[in-house]
């Protein structure tokens, strides 16, 4: 492991049971799938957070969460980051994942959470290609954190006229293609000094690269390394998800919730082929971030096992450890 953390999979939907690597640790979470998924009340992310708190190790690389249904797993790891105080947080994304949602957090909202922790200085959403930032859905987006200077929207593809109308220019800056973006970005990240942490949603690429049950962005894996090399001189955590995976909900309401995001149905014969891809970008996007120093760092993959159980883990859920 080079003397780097080892990454950690939260493993909910069992999208990376298929991954192997040296000293990946594993949290076993399947019971909470039907609960957590999509979307949750917040009496029941409350329950979560305190469970998942218990069992976290105190120090790991990058954590892997699953589908994109999952996203808002990123706003209670972001939380435990209150030791890094003016935090700046790059999201990678097709969408804002800062909409409205009435009934607590769910994947397509957390980034508002997460705007609104007291150690989160910005948040920058990289890659936004979708038509949730369209003009006929301005009224979903939270303009609170944009308002605030705490959120910025970085776009290919689409004008955002809405925006600039409410006087929220300086919220979003559009970009033509993926390569035009990442130079900017690039240039961006090189003058500034604040930690960060980078969340990476894999819906931000191209189809071409790896497929997810959600509309795709633009970027190819290229343009996702070239960030992440951008980043890696401050970055102090991060995470990935956007595998897929199929999950029949059980009770009505989450039912309804799932269908009123009309998520196309996935093959299931297509299912392994790509979770197999999507293990494979897993693996180059870990390469990278494996060459970040985070602010703790393990001597070895034993070191880090040991660490784990020291850190609350059960035996059950530790000795899960695959590779
Ligand atoms: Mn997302």
């Amino acid at each position: 492991m080079n003397g780097h953390p080892p990454p950690l999979a939260l493993d909910l939907d069992g999208s990376l049971r298929g991954m192997a690597r040296p000293g990946l640790m594993r949290i076993d979470l399947a019971g909470w799938q039907e609960r957590i998924r999509f979307g949750c009340m917040g009496r029941d992310w409350r329950a979560f957070a305190a469970h998942l708190d218990a069992l976290m190790p105190a120090v790991h690389g990058p954590v892997l969460t699953g589908s994109g249904d999952f996203h808002h797993l990123s706003a209670l790891l972001i939380g435990r980051q209150r030791q890094h105080a003016g935090l700046h947080v790059l999201v990678c994304d097709n969408h804002p994942d800062n909409m409205r949602f009435p009934f607590g957090i769910h994947c397509g909202s957390w980034v508002a959470h997460a705007a609104r922790l007291p150690h989160v200085e910005r948040i920058d959403v990289i890659g936004i290609c979708s038509p949730d930032v369209s003009v006929a859905h301005a009224w979903e987006n939270h303009l609170r954190p944009l308002w605030r200077g705490r959120l910025r929207y970085w776009t290919i593809g689409a004008g955002l006229g809405w925006l600039r109308a409410l006087g929220l220019s300086d919220a979003a800056r559009h970009f033509a293609d993926a390569a035009s973006l990442v130079d900017a970005l690039r240039r961006e990240l090189a003058g500034g000094q604040a930690p960060l942490y980078l969340s990476i949603d894999k819906d931000v690429l191209s189809e071409s690269v790896a497929r997810t049950n959600w509309d795709q962005g633009r970027l190819l894996l290229a343009d996702l390394l070239a960030i992440i090399e951008a980043a890696a001189p401050r970055l102090i955590g991060s995470d990935i998800t956007g595998e897929v995976s199929i999950h029949h909900y059980r009770t009505r309401w989450k039912r309804w919730l799932s269908a009123l995001d009309g998520q196309p149905a996935i093959d299931p014969d297509e299912l392994k082929r790509w979770q197999r891809q999507q293990i494979e970008v897993n693996q180059a996007l870990l390469d990278a971030l494996g060459t970040f120093s985070g602010d703790s760092i393990f001597q070895s993959a034993e070191d880090a096992k040991a660490k784990h159980r020291q850190y609350g883990c059960t035996a059950n859920e530790t000795d899960k450890v695959i590779g």
